[in-house]
């Protein structure tokens, strides 16, 4: 019985946009009379606890292993971000608003890639598709999948992203939803009850290129002082878990929210002189301080296969 389930999984340390996704799609195939479970692949993060709660709906099981699991996977398509087992899995479909990673390029099928804002739009354009009207209840679960990953429309989005959103508002009819979208922001920001490896774990990835492996973790302080104090706290993370997350590079990257800039801090041997030769910082700190705070998907992560592919 458990066998024919499937289960509708996001990115490890998930975001908000990966849960509320595989909630939406789950729904989805409940309604066209699938058998399929929303799952996450780790705990959810202040931000997707606080939304789950506003909207009245429980957050999805979280399960440890995909083994011989059937899966579709939701806003990932690479294994470095996909729940152990996953190579082991039975991969039914993706469905990712990313790059397309290695488990997206090793199939041929119907899979949904293409680049959005947040996946909750391709979650969206599928209940179209599928001439699903959606109920009150999963726009405004798709409505705060898009919030978030485009910090409500604030950063650069799809014609796509915004169709969905204007339609998604009308019938979620949120109260106050300037109001909602402020108290998420303020629980994105808010690390309240999280250890320091549960900071550093929150919004961790891991890459691969050119041979070499490395892991970007995404922190945000509310100011200078805050930035600089985290930045030392998760350096020590880093070098307490370096061998246990067994990367050859650990960066991490302190958002400074009130002011804009970024600071990273990596660990070991040769990756601070990597990274500063990607951002053309000629300084001699420990740290590599930016006044613009650059998106990890789109520039760093780019900028530094770009040198990694260079020291080939
Ligand atoms: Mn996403």
């Amino acid at each position: 019985m458990e066998k024919d389930i499937v289960y509708v999984i996001g990115h490890k340390c998930p975001d908000t946009d990966s849960v509320t996704s595989a909630v939406a799609y789950a729904k989805l195939l409940n309604m066209l009379g699938h058998k399929a479970k929303a799952v996450m692949a780790g705990k959810a993060n202040n931000e997707t606890k606080f939304s789950f709660d506003y909207l009245g709906l429980e957050l999805p099981d979280i399960i440890e292993d995909a083994t011989g699991k059937k899966l579709i996977l939701v806003d990932h398509s690479e294994y470095a971000h996909a729940l152990n087992g996953t190579k082991e899995a039975e991969i039914i479909k993706i469905i990712d608003h990313h790059i397309p990673g290695d488990i997206a390029k090793e199939r041929k099928n119907d899979d949904i890639l293409r680049h959005t804002g947040a996946c909750a739009t391709l979650i969206y354009e599928e209940y179209c598709k599928q001439g699903i009207t959606i109920d009150k209840e999963t726009a405004g679960i798709l409505l705060t999948g898009i919030i978030s990953d485009t910090n409500d429309l604030k950063r650069i989005v799809t014609d796509d992203d915004k169709k969905a959103y204007k339609k998604l508002k009308k019938i979620a009819d949120i109260k106050d939803l300037e109001g909602y979208c402020q108290k998420m922001y303020e629980a994105f920001l808010s690390y309240d009850g999280m250890d320091d490896e549960e900071i550093f774990m929150n919004d961790y990835k891991e890459y691969a290129r050119a041979g070499r492996t490395f892991a970007l973790s995404c922190v945000r302080a509310k100011g200078k002082k805050e930035a600089l104090d985290l930045l030392e706290r998760m350096y020590k993370v880093m070098t307490d878990q370096y061998e246990k997350l067994g990367m050859d590079i650990l960066i991490t990257k302190v958002h400074d929210v009130r002011n804009g800039g970024m600071y990273l801090k990596t660990y070991k041997d040769d990756a601070l002189k990597l990274l500063k030769d990607c951002l053309y910082d000629d300084s001699d700190s420990g740290y590599i301080y930016k006044e613009k705070n650059l998106s990890r998907k789109k520039e760093l992560v780019p900028l530094i296969y770009k040198e990694l592919d260079k020291a080939k």
